[in-house]
């Protein structure tokens, strides 16, 4: 895999997310295509999943999660529909993960719907500031989250709240002291259905509460550095992680070259 020479990526865009941590893209998905993804997702969520690759490697993350009071999550989406297969190449996104990330891998995929009276996760980055640099020119995010925005996030919808500049921070308070937009610099990230907020994990982030009744869901895509050791991070989330082969066969060149790691790893059950 080699690196891109020419960029897509505006410097006022890349100004903003070295300064941020994140960007928001505005009218990735159009109406319709949101509605269709949302019909998948409520089919799903309103199904049982065996998960029986559990009895082979031992507990794991269900693929269905119901654990937080309302809020359901879903993992490992490509497995579950190949609806989900066009989102790990969209076309607006594939140069800012070039740029941002450079060698980009899709670890992970899930969704969250959130419904009335959902609380806040707790704040959480998924790789350390170490994992975001700027050298001679160049970004890397080594961990890149894509959220695609199914129906609108507003602030009392539950939506995504992060510390902007927290991918370089030098303190760490103890976050989870701070409730909600207390957390000194926290903004909500605000946006509507079809847009994509684009971040670091390295950014301090979590979800607001849910006061609102229409359900808001999100789709994520997170992708790492082809250098990331993906089957270390998390083993019991390896199942989620990891595409067999008869998956990746009906994805496009750019969803297998985006999946690569697949192809080495072992897990098999
Ligand atoms: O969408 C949310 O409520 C928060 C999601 C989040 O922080 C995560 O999945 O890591």
């Amino acid at each position: 895999m080699s690196e891109p020479k020419d960029t897509q990526v505006s410097i006022e865009e890349r100004f903003l997310f070295d300064l941020q941590g994140f960007l928001m893209l505005r009218g990735v998905l159009a109406p319709d295509e949101c509605a269709e993804f949302l019909g998948v997702i409520k089919h799903l969520e309103g199904q049982t999943f065996e998960d029986k690759w559990m009895e082979a490697v031992g507990p794991g993350r269900p693929t269905r999660e119901t654990s937080r009071r309302h809020q359901i999550r879903l993992n490992g989406l490509p497995r579950l529909d190949s609806i989900f297969d066009r989102l790990i190449d969209h076309p607006r996104v594939v140069p800012y993960l070039r740029e941002f990330v450079g060698e980009p891998q899709l670890i992970n995929t899930w969704s969250i719907s959130k419904f009335h009276g959902a609380q806040q996760g707790g704040w959480h980055r998924g790789v350390p500031t170490t994992d975001y640099s700027y050298r001679n020119g160049v970004i890397r995010s080594r961990m890149f989250n894509l959220v695609y925005f199914l129906t609108d996030n507003g602030p009392e919808d539950g939506c995504i709240v992060a510390l902007p500049g927290s991918h370089k921070s030098n303190f760490d308070l103890t976050w989870q002291n701070y409730s909600r937009l207390e957390l000194p610099g926290t903004v909500a990230v605000t946006g509507s259905a079809g847009d994509v907020l684009m971040f670091s994990e390295t950014v301090i982030h979590d979800g607001l509460p849910k006061t609102t009744h229409p359900v808001r869901s999100n789709l994520y895509y997170n992708y790492v550095h082809a250098h990331y050791n993906v089957m270390t991070r998390e083993p019991k989330n390896c199942h989620h992680f990891y595409f067999p082969p008869e998956i990746r066969a009906r994805f496009t060149p750019t969803q297998r070259e985006l999946t690569a790691w697949m192809e080495l790893a072992r897990w098999e059950y």
